[in-house]
């Protein structure tokens, strides 16, 4: 049984950009760089460094391709869109040879591992056009690293006589594809690897991503109900919101819905890493307001807040890096039962610094810092109730205040988590759009013969006539991290740049939106059907990025 949207959305034809209703051929332009750590990257990668940047161009006919079986893997968190990659997959993979087959990977890159798969055709995937989620093949985390794992792969591709495997991922598993590329590259085994630029967190992007897919109707989906909650807000008088929103790291999330919403207070992680701020003074911060705001009767408001930011307060995102070394080299830690011993553990390793950081913490936030990492190696600030601990902390320092005789307002508060709501939510057009050109681009990606490649969509705050497609070499990306104790190749993520308009425009604006005048957008729904301007805008930060805003 299906809903009337869901019906009504699924005769929607996504658009394309001009290139890709042609006979797209291949241009290629300068050879590429990693972003840093040029010398190690280029070692690691020798069959697959330096590769040009590509761009479709129109031919005058479509070239006779044989037939090429694909493989596609959905990887990590969900994210609006991503069955319209594979709708875009699956109708390039067509229009290059109608015998093409693709399958799909079940339950994330295990399922290449494993060799659980299925055939999608024509009815499955039009069964999941235009709608939220990954169910069609299900996603997961594991991480692709052992040449074991390489060769299970391998296997079965050549059962499937699969020429390539797509895989749709953040930067950790975009990684992991530049790392199958390349390896199969080096064995010359005939399978090439191209990846899709996936993450509501939209730190998956830079000169060539210019956003990765699933931010823009996440951000919606958030800024929606912060809409809401503000309008509640101004209602009732009496409540101020404590709001985290999902970002692993980056706070563009927060930043995007700032921007659409207005709240009172948005911490932005990078600033306050920049500012080398500690707890105690983004707590006074958020007091100040407050206070402020309470003081002339008004005992309420909203404050986001960026579910990575306790990894950048400088000397938290010391004790993590601590803690992250510490954990990967005492396997002994995992066999502790109770929560006193694993705690005791800890305070004995660490230096005197990160000590003083971890006793001064509340002991649920200890506790959540040291629970296990994901199999990246990330800690998973997802289960950190870090709204719940500003919560705490500001009223405390309220409650000083009130004694001292200097604050007269009226303290109560709620805290919300936003995360899950926004990840599977019915992809608005625009990711509706964008979703199936990466997928159709990475069919075309594939008949070229290319590997090492993420499928490239440019020019997204114009039409999408003319959006641009092509491909961009991920070992472009990379550069060498320390993750699980060791120094690894992986794509740099993109935090929130302070210097760039998005976070400039925010910064010229916020003190408007904390003082004491009703500065709230109600952004509402996303839209399918109706004017443009209401259906069809990116994100605020796309368009203040490319200066039309
Ligand atoms: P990806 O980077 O894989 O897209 O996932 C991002 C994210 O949604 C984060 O915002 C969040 O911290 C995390 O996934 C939650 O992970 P999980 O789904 O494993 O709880």
């Amino acid at each position: 049984m299906k809903s009337a949207l869901q019906i009504a959305r699924a005769s929607y034809k996504p658009r394309l950009p001009k290139v890709l209703n042609g006979n797209p051929k291949i241009v290629e332009g300068q050879i590429t760089e990693a972003v840093s750590d040029r010398k190690a990257i280029k070692e690691l990668f020798p069959n697959t460094y330096g590769m040009p940047v590509i761009t479709f161009e129109q031919a005058d006919t479509m070239a006779n391709l044989p037939q090429a079986n694909v493989g596609v893997i959905l990887s990590g968190g969900q994210a609006p869109g991503g069955h319209n990659v594979i709708a875009g997959l699956f109708d390039g993979l067509k229009k290059i040879n109608p015998n093409n087959t693709l399958y799909g990977f079940l339950g994330g890159p295990s399922g290449l591992v494993d060799h659980k798969y299925i055939e999608l055709d024509a009815n499955i995937v039009d069964e999941y056009r235009n709608t939220g989620g990954f169910d069609i093949i299900g996603s997961g985390r594991t991480k692709l690293e052992t040449t074991e794992q390489f060769e299970l792969g391998k296997e079965i591709c050549n059962k499937l006589n699969i020429k390539a495997i797509v895989i749709i991922g953040g930067d950790d598993s975009n990684t992991n594809a530049c790392i199958l590329a390349e390896y199969y590259k080096a064995k010359d085994y005939n399978i090439q690897v191209i990846g899709c630029p996936k993450t509501i967190d939209g730190d998956l992007k830079n000169d060539m991503i210019e956003t990765s897919f699933g931010f823009d109707t996440a951000c919606k989906v958030y800024s929606e109900l912060i809409g809401n909650i503000q309008r509640d807000a101004n209602s009732a008088k009496k409540y101020w919101h404590f709001i985290r929103l999902m970002g692993r790291s980056a706070s563009h999330i927060t930043l995007e819905c700032a921007l659409q919403t207005q709240p009172n207070i948005a911490i932005i992680s990078e600033e306050v890493e920049a500012k080398r701020m500690s707890l105690s003074e983004i707590v006074d911060d958020i007091v100040k307001v407050i206070v402020e705001r309470g003081n002339a009767g008004l005992n309420f408001g909203t404050v986001l807040i960026p579910e990575g930011l306790i990894e950048f307060i400088p000397n938290v995102k010391v004790l993590i890096a601590e803690l992250n070394d510490l954990l990967a080299e005492n396997k002994e830690f995992n066999v502790l039962k109770s929560d006193e011993q694993k705690r005791n553990f800890i305070i004995e390793r660490l230096s005197s610094e990160s000590k003083a950081t971890f006793l001064g913490l509340p002991l649920a936030i200890a506790r959540q810092l040291s629970l296990d990492r994901d199999s990246h190696g990330n800690v998973q600030v997802s289960l950190i109730e870090t709204e719940k601990l500003l919560i705490e902390m500001v009223a405390t320092r309220l409650a000083e205040l009130k004694k001292e005789g200097n604050y007269k307002g009226k303290f109560s508060s709620l805290g919300h988590f936003f995360g899950y709501e926004g990840r599977c939510a019915a992809p608005s057009n625009f990711d509706t759009d964008y979703c199936y050109s990466l997928g159709y681009t990475a069919a075309m990606l594939v008949s070229a013969g290319k590997t090492g490649y993420m499928s490239l969509v440019r020019n997204l705050a114009e039409p999408v006539d003319s959006w641009i497609a092509g491909g961009v070499p991920i070992t472009m990306m990379l550069n060498m991290e320390k993750k699980s104790g060791k120094f690894k190749p992986v794509i740099r993520k993109a935090l929130v740049d302070l210097s760039g308009r998005p976070f400039k425009y925010f910064a010229d604006n916020r003190q408007k939106w904390n003082g004491l005048e009703c500065n709230y957008i109600y952004p509402g729904p996303i839209q399918y059907f109706g004017p443009k301007e209401v259906c069809d805008m990116p994100t605020k930060t796309l368009m203040l990025e490319h200066n039309i805003l």
